[in-house]
């Protein structure tokens, strides 16, 4: 298997791939290609047809897009979705509300490791991503996080789906209330999360259009 990602710094899609495939316990070649700089749209057009990262390579089969990935993954390995229907069904949907919603916290707080932009980036509509993925977190941790402390109790592909906005609210100084932030301080905590943020650490590029705050 073979997972094409972008900039560790910069790159939240690929994280929730990276995540899921490392939590899922899969062995994977990592090919990784800083994103926007000549030849990059080459590169990862090579091999994944929607020309975005993440895609996933597995004996020649592409898989592109974050959750088709997460999914493929999880056929292969059905404990990264919760075992009871309902859970399942709330970690799915909490998921796609990740997939394809929170535009406003992610165009003012993009993904930047590496920064520290506490205070930036809190428009009105953003304040309202932030109180919604709190009172999500709040309420997958109260109605399924007992056996454990990720939002559906094990590590799930929900808890993938939020790794990027819980790097963002490290970078941007967003402390979420209740039983929100000592979620956010076991994601922060995880072995494969804090690797990752070490080698965003590591990268050389920049990319200015990220870059939002100085
Ligand atoms: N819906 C896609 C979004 C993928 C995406 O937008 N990836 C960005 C990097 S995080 C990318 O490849 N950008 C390169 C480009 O647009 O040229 C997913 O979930 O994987």
């Amino acid at each position: 298997m073979k997972l094409i990602i972008g900039n560790k710094n910069y790159s939240s899609w690929s994280l929730r791939a990276w995540l899921t495939a490392r939590e899922g316990g899969f062995t994977f070649e990592e090919i990784r290609i800083p994103l926007f700089i000549p030849g990059s749209r080459e590169r990862i057009l090579a091999h994944s047809p929607s020309a975005k990262v993440p895609c996933l390579i597995d004996h020649g089969l592409a898989v592109w897009d974050s959750m088709a990935i997460n999914e493929y993954l999880a056929e292969q390995n059905p404990a990264l979705w919760p075992a009871d229907r309902a859970a399942r069904a709330v970690a799915r949907a909490v998921s796609a509300e990740m997939h394809s919603g929170f535009v406003p916290l992610r165009s003012k707080m993009p993904m930047n490791i590496r920064k520290d932009y506490a205070g930036h980036g809190r428009s009105p509509e953003v304040e309202a991503d932030i109180a919604r993925i709190t009172a999500l977190w709040n309420d997958c941790r109260s109605r399924f996080g007992a056996a454990g402390p990720y939002l559906f109790g094990a590590f799930s592909i929900a808890d993938a789906m939020y790794a990027p906005i819980c790097f963002r609210f490290a970078t941007y100084g967003v402390k979420p209330e209740g039983q929100a932030g000592a979620y956010l301080a076991t994601m922060l905590a995880n072995p494969h999360m804090k690797a990752w943020a070490e080698a965003a650490r590591q990268e050389s590029e920049t990319l200015p259009s990220e870059d939002l705050y100085g």
